[in-house]
């Protein structure tokens, strides 16, 4: 389905700027894509039923999206790579099992591997524009404590948006065709800042001080660690066992193909040219949903309430399926199953379950999760409505992250954000460089469906 090398993958390898590495590609993809334009620019891609248009468009194939695809048997492809060869290929850190976030967000921006070097500088530069501002800061402190985090996020991120270079660069006049610069120097800053954003807010949720001697204080040390292991810190983590655990899930969930919700929404906002804060403030307010980035949360809770009903019985495949039911029942998903595009087990449901055998033999939750994978798909099966009945990326990592110490559920979609942000605002970048025009479907009203539809009908009968 997607070209293993895809039109971006002429590599650059002597460039260290993650700038001039983009541009350098910028007028072939241009190219490439004026070029299918006008030899097919008519050919049909796809279409769509009655039910699709009531249905969220689900599966009907009608928008363009570079940093990522999802096939639905084997996953999500970043820039053609399944994530576990992005895992193999990708610089890593000294000793570390997973690859540096840094390396997988070039590979989002750019399409090309880094090499080590490239991807150190790029750690460094990404550290260097991680500070927050004063009143950022003073925000944060001052909401409610029953604010939910996403929104303090959220809310966060829209208090950056004066910085923005990009609107800056609109209203001085710049051309549409360079906006791209200034959107990728927004984009580096976002996903430079959210970590800290996000370990800030959870400090205040928990009380948990910073082990990281303060964001600012790389001076000291003699290296400038990696930024799962900053962003680790920051939340007051000092297990290289959480180091591991930040990196696997911020290089699993950075995107998911367009079509998400946060993914979608980011594309959508960014495409009236609002700036990239903007924008992927619009990507998390979707994510926060409990059937998206928020699924996580549920997946959490409803995990304690089995242990809660199970009140020291053992959880046997009978009493799991009993507990199911009873979900179902009550009109409830089972959160952590079932997806939109996939119909399989989410591959990276299985790293989640080997990096739980590594660093967390024996853990409560991890078995649970483990069990109810032997019997939620048979009782969905049977229950006859998810199209997919196995399990999706959440319905393991808030078991790994609270068995390491992550003290809030509610947190879950904060960090869901923090990686997600990476492969839309990567894509966002490449509308900027393609100078796409604004999103907006051509929509009907059930009472023209219902003239069309009859319309349809009789000139079936009369043929
Ligand atoms: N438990 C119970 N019912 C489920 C279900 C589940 N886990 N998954 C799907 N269904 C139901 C749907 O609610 C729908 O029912 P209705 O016809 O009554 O509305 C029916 O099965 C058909 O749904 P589908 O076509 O299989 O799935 P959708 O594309 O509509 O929804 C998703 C996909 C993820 C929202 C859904 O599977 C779900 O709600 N899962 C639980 C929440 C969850 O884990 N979300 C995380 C998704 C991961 C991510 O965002 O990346």
């Amino acid at each position: 389905m997607y070209p293993k090398l895809n039109i971006l993958a002429t590599a650059v390898p002597q460039v260290v700027s993650i700038q001039d590495a983009i541009a350098a590609k910028v007028p072939k993809f241009r190219d490439t894509v004026k070029t299918l334009k006008q030899k097919h620019g008519s050919k049909v891609i796809g279409n769509c039923t009655l039910n699709q248009a009531y249905g969220g468009l689900r599966r009907v194939t009608c928008v363009t999206y570079e940093t990522s695809d999802v096939d639905p048997l084997s996953g999500v492809r970043v820039r053609g790579l399944p994530i576990s060869e992005c895992h193999t290929v990708l610089p890593k850190p000294p000793g570390s099992d997973y690859p540096y976030v840094e390396a997988m967000f070039w590979l989002l921006l750019t399409g090309d591997v880094p090499s080590p070097d490239q991807t150190v500088a790029f750690r460094d530069h990404l550290a260097s524009l991680a500070t927050i501002p004063p009143h950022v800061e003073v925000l944060l402190d001052n909401f409610p404590d029953e604010m939910h985090p996403m929104t303090k996020l959220s809310s966060a991120l829209l208090a950056l948006q004066p910085e923005s270079k990009m609107t800056r660069s609109y209203r001085e006049g710049t051309s549409r065709a360079d906006l791209w610069e200034s959107c990728l120097s927004d984009v580096l800053r976002i996903v430079a800042v959210i970590p800290f954003l996000a370990a800030r807010i959870y400090r205040g949720l928990t009380g948990a001080t910073s082990a990281s001697g303060g964001q600012n204080d790389n001076a000291k040390k003699v290296e400038t660690p990696d930024l799962a292991k900053r962003f680790a810190l920051d939340m007051g983590f000092d297990s290289e066992s959480m180091f591991e655990l930040i990196r696997l899930y911020l290089t699993t969930h950075m995107d998911m193909g367009g079509g998400s919700a946060s993914c979608f929404a980011t594309r959508v906002v960014g495409a009236t040219l609002s700036d990239p804060y903007l924008a992927w403030t619009a990507g998390v307010n979707g994510l926060a949903g409990p059937l998206h980035g928020a699924a996580n949360q549920e997946v959490l809770r409803w995990l304690r309430s089995v242990h809660t009903w199970l009140d020291g019985e053992e959880a046997t495949d009978d009493k799991l399926r009993e507990f199911c039911w009873k979900t179902l029942k009550a009109g409830r998903v089972i959160p952590g199953y079932g997806h939109t595009t996939l119909c399989k087990t989410d591959a990276r449901f299985f790293m989640q379950r080997a990096f739980g055998e590594k660093h967390l033999p024996g853990d409560d939750l991890c078995e649970l999760v483990r069990r109810l994978y032997r019997v939620v798909p048979g009782v969905l099966t049977e229950h006859g409505k998810a199209r997919n009945p196995w399990p999706n990326v959440d319905a393991h990592s808030g078991a790994l992250l609270h068995g390491l110490g992550l003290r809030s559920a509610e947190f879950q979609a904060v960090m869901f954000a923090v990686s997600r942000a990476m492969g839309p605002l990567s894509n966002l970048v490449w509308d900027r460089v393609l100078v796409l025009p604004v999103v907006r479907p051509m929509t009907v009203t059930t009472a023209w469906l219902e003239q069309q539809m009859e319309g349809h009908m009789e000139n079936v009968e009369s043929e």
